[in-house]
């Protein structure tokens, strides 16, 4: 009798689920527990950040980092992604901004714990971010400050922050031109997700690799460009017990989307588009990317 036993290859959902459980055993320990004082803020904080959520941010970094795999550990960057986008979503929730009662499935956090709180929980979130950085690759200084230079430079005012504020500007301009809009999606929502995949390629990497780490972020924007359009079209077609966030949101606020500016056809045509873009461009780095050719896949036919 043969004694060798063959592996079947796991399929892409049972890596993705064994992966996200990984990232939030990750988080888990990263965050303050909850009966640590203040009691009210680190319950709040884990009430967000344990809500869930598909993950993505930190799914890519660890995808990216097969792409240039190296001896340290991409989780901490990982993680660090999600800290910060997670802190991204209790602030664009508040009423504020846009008044959200749903996030992830769970009433929002401000509908739990009350503004000042939410504000204070995306604060403490974003500043765990850089602090998970710094902890994490301080035995290698050069990893830990390329890390931390660029998910600052996706989250500040000329990225991210800078996106949101553009957004809220262009709910009272009637006819934003498709340039804004594309440009608020570049920043709001692309360059994080850009970012999520360099971080990945960073902790492998040095800095001689730097057309490398060009390329895989011109790949995230692409990403971030069609992720954003999918989106749109799931605001405008999908239930909000899918999402687990409200839906249509957005056109009811007579928020200027790519579904109510080019019309749901063209948004879709833009959403395939810009995957293909993606797909090419991570064929082209080549390397261990089939996780990432599948994710990126995934994405395109996302349902929520
Ligand atoms: C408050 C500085 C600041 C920024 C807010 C996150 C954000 C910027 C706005 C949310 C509105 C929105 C629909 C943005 C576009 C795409 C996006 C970031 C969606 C949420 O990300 P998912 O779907 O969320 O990955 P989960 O919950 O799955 O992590």
């Amino acid at each position: 009798m043969s004694t060798s036993t063959t592996s079947v290859p796991s399929s892409f959902e049972e890596v993705v689920q064994r992966r996200r459980q990984r990232i939030d055993d990750a988080l888990d320990q990263a965050l303050p527990s909850a009966d640590s004082p203040p009691t009210h803020l680190h319950q709040a904080m884990r009430h967000s950040v344990e809500a869930g959520g598909k993950r993505l941010r930190p799914l890519l970094t660890l995808a990216a980092h097969k792409l240039f795999p190296s001896e340290r550990n991409p989780m901490p960057a990982a993680i660090a992604v999600e800290c910060l986008h997670t802190y991204s979503l209790v602030h664009d929730d508040l009423p504020a901004m846009d008044d959200s009662d749903l996030r992830r499935g769970q009433p929002t956090c401000h509908k739990v714990y009350g503004e000042a709180t939410a504000i204070l929980v995306g604060d403490a979130l974003l500043t765990l971010a850089f602090q998970i950085l710094a902890d994490s690759y301080a035995s290698d200084p050069v990893a830990s400050v390329a890390l931390a230079r660029s998910l600052s430079q996706a989250a500040g005012s000329q990225q991210l922050i800078g996106g949101q504020m553009d957004d809220l500007l262009a709910e009272n301009d009637p006819e934003p031109a498709a340039e804004l809009l594309s440009s608020i999606h570049a920043r709001k929502t692309a360059a994080l997700l850009a970012a999520s995949l360099e971080m990945g390629a960073l902790v492998g990497a040095r800095g001689e690799d730097r057309d490398f780490i060009d390329r895989i972020h011109a790949m995230g924007i692409s990403l971030g460009h069609a992720f954003q359009a999918v989106d749109d079209i799931l605001d405008a077609t999908a239930e909000s017990a899918e999402l687990g966030k409200s839906a249509d949101q957005d056109a009811s606020r007579g928020k200027c989307t790519l579904v109510t500016f080019h019309g749901l056809d063209q948004a879709r045509k833009i959403a395939s588009q810009r995957s293909e873009e993606a797909l090419a461009a991570c064929r082209s780095i080549g390397g261990d990317n089939a996780f990432l050719v599948q994710l990126l896949e995934w994405l395109a036919s996302r349902g929520h």
